[in-house]
């Protein structure tokens, strides 16, 4: 028996130690910093002086790893789909239906590299299509855009390319009222901790749950500022249709909107504020465009209709009264309003209405002198004062590819990276090349032709949103081959049966998945390459550090840690690290010595990372590999601090680390990225661009939503469904898997087939009036499909609304796939692949409509 020996990695939810021994994980577990460690940060607030733990904090699906290493549900050998002959008979339409068989790596690789020869020669390098989805294994080295993107950008590739997911209706919407394209239109946080804690007396949580979202990547960091916040006195309101966990713990007034409605509550709360001269008249006079024309349409004199209290009610379902109060008491005291789960986000921006309700954000916040003390978008997830000085990227800044084009902010490493060698660039995906937005990759397959606006995230600038584009590019191809890596979208993306309808026909000729685990869109592939854990490989990376679109986004955390991602195990089976089954392919391909740089390991590249950085300044590499983290010194005490859009209050040029907006993006120094340089409640780039879009108007306003409760259909679909983030998954990381979460009652239910049902929370009442009793197995159903869940008959939605979380791992159809109810949980397989507007190309996935009845048993 050998000795325990202690490790470091790191996860999306938090840095770890981990024991091994024999070569087995034994447990992991949240580190703990020693005397040796930087100091803690001070801040002083209110006669008391805060400081954080010693111990980082982990996620649930961070403390289920080690049953997602070892589960049965790992892909461990190559595998070819049994009917699948690549030189003969293909079989596509039985993709997701045939069974697999063990192959050697040998015979995969040729298949794959062939088929890559093949479609290059025939059809040209755009006609193969790539994607990964949003989240990784942690780790900046392995990341989509190091990695995969270094190799794919060597061989040529169509990217099918993100939305904005995250932000959408900030994007598309609140970029228009105050510009931060670089940050997707969400608002800056610096150092909105000490701000909150010593002049903040209220938050209004807006579609912010950060006891459950954790901001992104940050585990439990800010739950103990809310506790501080709470000791402080400071009052805690929650906006949600859903009774949401930090409500739960925190919350001292619940308000539920009807879904789709938020837009409405605001422009009620605006309406008493207007009417009553609760506003800061000074800020609005001299900060802020186009209030006079707003108002008109706030007070019904554009429209005939008064946005009052009443109206208000009449949409959201929320008391007249309780909109008064809460008006009321919102203007009597200095309010953060936590708008989404990391200041910017929230599910009510996922919605058809999505772009009214940031734009609306923005607008009460103006109203109340956004950027004054306590006053500010943030909800407690960023601004802590740690050192944004001491420079380590996040995955986003590229990596090993050096890609410029396509990581939000490379521009900034690629040099310090690449100072003596070459990064790579793929000039098909560049706004001259061909890409595919992934939202409508069935579309393109199945139909040939697309046309959009908007390049993705279209973080460049606000015009970026406006760029037309088609598929095919002119002089390219269509998709030949699919080269997918890892499959989540049946679960994630919109109206997803069209992704199994995709993958089902021979327009498609070929499919490669490289895959750690044997669920969702891996089931649909030809050949599937077995790719290993984060903790069967080397890597390096920062806790919560994703930077690109959210500039310093390690701000959520406590401490700012560094870690070695050491390999705990050898990889199981014959799974093999992304980067090795990528260099064996890139030999097939007779370009291994470019991929591999003359042969690199991931420890060669480790090691050239960690001097393109300023760890030499803090650690030396060889004390790095041993002790296997580094810890960053906060800012030397008495450093001043530089509250976000303090700057912006007080009209002077912006001081704080942020990257925007440049120069170039400023009308002079000053001011905020729009036309007119301030905050905009009518919107010059809209005004400019289509004054008469209806759905995304100048004038900031409520619109009904198209799948809410004014559509024809919501008669027959009564039900509107929320989807959220799940709480104990990590979108599909973590569930399925038979990892330890599904045992988690509020995550899957054990039914007595045996299976675990996702669920579906449901009101008492709408539960009684179809005869369903808590844990009883339902069918949701709308136009789009059947989903079989568990009922969670409950309280914390009111009557009317419904919740399931989105991003179930698998997709499990009852019969033909594409054609059949589905039990794994696909919420999404019912929600609309409409984009929010004609022209904001994002998905409305929180707005859904359906029916639910008891569900009797099998049928296909
Ligand atoms: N209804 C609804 N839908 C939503 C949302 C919502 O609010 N409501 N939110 C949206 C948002 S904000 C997001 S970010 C998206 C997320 O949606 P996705 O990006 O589609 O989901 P992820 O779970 O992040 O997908 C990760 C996939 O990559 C694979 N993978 C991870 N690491 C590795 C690796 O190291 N190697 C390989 N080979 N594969 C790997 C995983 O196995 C998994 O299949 O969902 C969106 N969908
Ligand atoms: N545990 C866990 N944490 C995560 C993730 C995860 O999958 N699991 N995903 C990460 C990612 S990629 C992202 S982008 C962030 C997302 O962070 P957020 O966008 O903030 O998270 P959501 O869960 O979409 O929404 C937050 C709250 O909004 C509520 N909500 C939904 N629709 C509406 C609405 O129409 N109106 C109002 N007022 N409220 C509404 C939900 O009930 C939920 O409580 O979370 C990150 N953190
Ligand atoms: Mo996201």
């Amino acid at each position: 028996m050998g000795e325990t020996k202690r490790y470091t990695n790191s996860t999306t939810g938090g840095p770890v130690f981990v024991d091994v021994k024999d070569d087995k994980i034994v447990r992991m577990y949240p580190m703990e910093l020693t005397d040796e460690d930087a100091p803690n940060w001070e801040i002083e607030a209110r006669g008391r002086t805060f400081t954080p733990s010693r111990k980082t904090t982990i996620t649930p699906v961070t403390a289920a790893w080690k049953s997602q290493i070892y589960s049965p549900k790992r892909v461990l050998y190559p595998m070819k789909r049994v009917d699948f002959d690549v030189n003969g008979e293909r079989n596509c339409e039985n993709r997701g239906s045939s069974e697999y068989e063990r192959i050697s790596w040998e015979e995969a690789l040729n298949i794959v590299s062939s088929e890559i020869i093949r479609v290059k020669r025939d059809f040209g390098p755009g006609a193969i299509m790539s994607t990964a989805s949003s989240h990784h294994l942690w780790g900046n080295i392995g990341y989509r855009f190091s990695t995969l993107f270094r190799f794919m950008n060597l061989v040529g590739f169509t990217y099918a390319d993100h939305n904005p997911d995250s932000w959408e209706g900030w994007h598309w919407g609140g970029m228009h009222n105050w510009g931060f394209s670089w940050r997707l239109g969400n608002p800056e946080q610096y150092d909105l901790l000490e701000d909150g804690l010593q002049n903040t007396d209220m938050i209004v949580f807006w579609s912010a749950d950060p006891e459950t979202n954790n901001g992104i990547y940050a585990a439990f960091e800010s739950t103990p500022r809310r506790f501080w916040l709470k000791e402080l006195g400071v009052k805690m309101v929650f906006i949600d249709p859903y009774h949401n966990h930090s409500a739960a713990l925190f919350g001292d007034k619940w308000l539920a909107p009807r879904s789709g409605t938020d837009a409405a509550l605001a422009a009620g709360i605006a309406y008493i504020w207007i009417t009553e001269g609760t506003y800061d008249k000074e800020y609005v006079a001299t900060r802020t465009h186009g209030f006079e024309r707003w108002t008109e349409y706030i007070l019904g004199k554009e429209d005939g209709i008064p946005k009052d209290a009443k109206w208000a009610e009449n949409e959201t379902g929320i008391p007249e009264r309780e909109i008064k109060a809460l008006a009321r008491e919102w203007a009597s005291k200095k309010t953060m309003l936590g708008a989404g789960g990391l200041g910017g986000w929230g599910g009510a921006c996922r919605a058809t209405t999505g772009n009214e309700w940031a734009r609306m954000m923005i607008c009460l916040i103006a109203m109340q002198g956004m950027g004054k003390p306590g006053i500010n978008v943030w909800s407690t997830t960023q601004g802590a004062p740690v050192d944004e000085s001491f420079f380590f990227p996040g995955y986003a800044e590229g990596g090993i590819s050096g890609d410029v084009d396509n990581a939000a902010s490379g521009y900034e490493f690629a040099y310090r990276m690449f100072a003596n060698d070459r990064p790579t660039r793929n000039p098909i995906n560049s706004p001259q090349g061909q890409h595919i937005p992934r939202l409508r990759i069935p579309e393109a397959i199945l139909e040939g032709k697309l046309e959009w606006r908007g390049k993705g995230f279209c973080g460049a600038n606000v015009e970026a949103q406006f760029q037309k584009y088609e598929y095919p590019a002119p002089g390219y191809s269509k998709i030949q081959m699919y080269y997918r890596y890892g499959g989540s979208f049946i679960g994630t993306m919109t109206e997803t049966k069209r992704y199994v309808k995709m993958y089902r026909t021979d327009k498609l000729p070929f499919v490669v998945n490289q895959s750690v685990w044997f669920e969702g869109e891996a089931r649909f592939a030809d050949i599937i390459l077995p790719a290993c854990t984060n903790f069967e490989r080397w890597d390096i990376s920062e806790f919560a550090n994703c930077s690109g679109y959210i500039p310093h986004t390690y701000s959520q955390c406590n401490h700012r840690v560094i870690s070695l991602q050491m390999k705990c195990i050898e990889p199981l089976g014959e799974s093999k690290s992304d980067y090795q089954i990528f260099a064996d392919l890139a030999y097939k391909l007779g370009i291994g010595d470019i991929f591999t740089d003359g042969g690199k390991t991931e420890m060669d590249w480790i090691k050239q990372y960690f001097y393109a950085t300023d760890l030499p300044k803090g650690i030396t590499w060889e004390k790095f590999l041993e002790k296997g983290y580094y810890v960053v010194p906060n800012k030397p005490k008495g450093s001043k601090s530089t509250p976000a859009m303090r700057w912006y209050a007080e009209d002077r040029e912006i001081d704080t680390p942020d990257w925007g907006p440049m120069p170039s993006q400023q009308v002079a120094r000053k001011g905020v990225q729009t036309g007119s340089g301030k905050i905009e409640f009518v919107s010059t780039s809209l005004e400019r661009f289509d004054p008469n879009d209806m759905e995304r108007h100048p004038v900031t306003r409520y619109i009904e939503s198209w799948e809410g409760h004014h559509s024809p259909h919501y008669a027959q679909y009564p039900l509107q469904v929320i989807s959220p983030h799940p709480r104990f998954s990590f979108h599909t990381m973590g569930d399925s898997k038979e990892s330890h979460l599904n045992e988690i009652r509020d995550h899957r239910v054990l039914a007595a087939d045996g299976h675990r049902y996702w669920i579906f929370r449901i009101n008492t009442k709408d539960a009684e009036a179809r005869g369903i009793k808590h844990h009883d197995l339902i069918k949701v159903f709308n136009d789009r499909g059947v989903v079989i869940m568990a009922a969670q008959v409950t309280e914390r939605v009111p009557p009317g609304t419904a919740h399931s979380y989105e991003s179930c791992a698998d997709y499990l159809p009852l019969g033909e796939p594409g054609n059949s109810p589905e039990r794994a949980g696909c919420i999404n397989n019912l929600n609309s692949k409409r984009f929010m507007g004609k022209n904001s190309y994002g998905m409305a996935s929180n707005s859904l409509l359906v029916q639910v009845e008891k569900w009797e048993g099998m049928e296909s």
